[in-house]
């Protein structure tokens, strides 16, 4: 009953404005494509959006926005720790009517081979989908986009207009944040995440640093072997689908009648 009131208000907002513009279920899905005993990633972090927020470039070091210190740089809390925590702040200050969400997988983290999904209520105004993801384990390598326009997801009309964004070994991103130090990655055991060392290098594509995990062990208990993937592989979709509310139409069929019938009686 929520969700079908935001979306009522939505499609009456859209047709007042005269705006083609709705507020929509979307079901975002992600699958870590990945081969057992090589990489798996944290939770996520997205927003659907005018296009304009933008957290990184290739070679630039890592976009403070803001915060004090590169630990705090909005994409460095994702490729650090995964949790989006300056990072959908940032995003909302920049467009502040963006529609952010999280996708985590089955237990928290997604693991090779594992698939999750979540619905979200989308206004299709905010064509252009912006996302970052940790990879691990690493102590501060993630999957994301450095072009805020690259995913255009709906048309000017609010189609949707992208099923799907898949990513390959060769598009993970190392953010130069911090060193490459077993000691301090995440997703290891005996890898406290908490501790780091700056590195002071820009954002840059790197999976094959990966290999220095090699043959330790992961927190799910899988021995890390980065070897298992190559730039060519596959690594992970993130995949859209609006969600037919069929449930929906029938209520409000249903309420119509109700009202008809009603004023039969009258
Ligand atoms: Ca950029
Ligand atoms: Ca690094
Ligand atoms: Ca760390």
């Amino acid at each position: 009953m929520k969700k079908l009131a935001f979306l009522s208000v939505g499609v009456i907002v859209g047709l007042s404005t005269g705006a083609s513009a709705v507020v929509v279920p979307v079901q975002v899905t992600v699958e870590n494509l990945a081969p057992a005993n090589s990489i798996s990633f944290a939770p996520l972090r997205f927003g659907f959006g005018n296009g304009t927020f933008d957290s990184f470039d290739n070679n630039a070091v890592a976009f403070l926005l803001g915060f004090p210190t590169i630990a705090d740089a909005p994409i460095v809390t994702i490729a650090e720790g995964g949790s989006g925590a300056n990072w959908f702040p940032a995003f909302q200050a920049a467009e502040p009517n963006a529609n952010l969400g999280t996708v985590t997988g089955p237990g928290g983290p997604i693991l090779p081979g594992q698939t999750n999904s979540a619905t979200f209520m989308i206004d299709t105004s905010n064509r252009f989908f912006t996302f970052g993801s940790m990879v691990v384990p690493s102590n501060d390598h993630f999957i994301g986009n450095a072009n805020p326009q690259q995913y255009e997801v709906f048309d000017g009309s609010g189609n949707l207009v992208l099923a799907s964004i898949l990513q390959r070994g060769s598009q993970i991103w190392d953010a130069g944040s911090e060193t490459q130090n077993p000691a301090n990655a995440a997703f290891l055991v005996g890898g406290v995440n908490d501790q780091r060392e700056n590195e002071n290098n820009p954002v840059t594509f790197n999976f094959s640093n990966l290999n220095a995990f090699n043959g330790l062990q992961t927190a799910p208990g899988y021995i890390f072997d980065s070897g298992l993937i190559t730039g060519n592989s596959d690594v992970f979709r993130i995949s859209f689908t609006v969600v037919p509310e069929p449930a929906t139409a029938g209520l409000f069929a249903g309420t119509a009648g109700l009202l008809a019938l009603r004023r039969r009686r009258a």
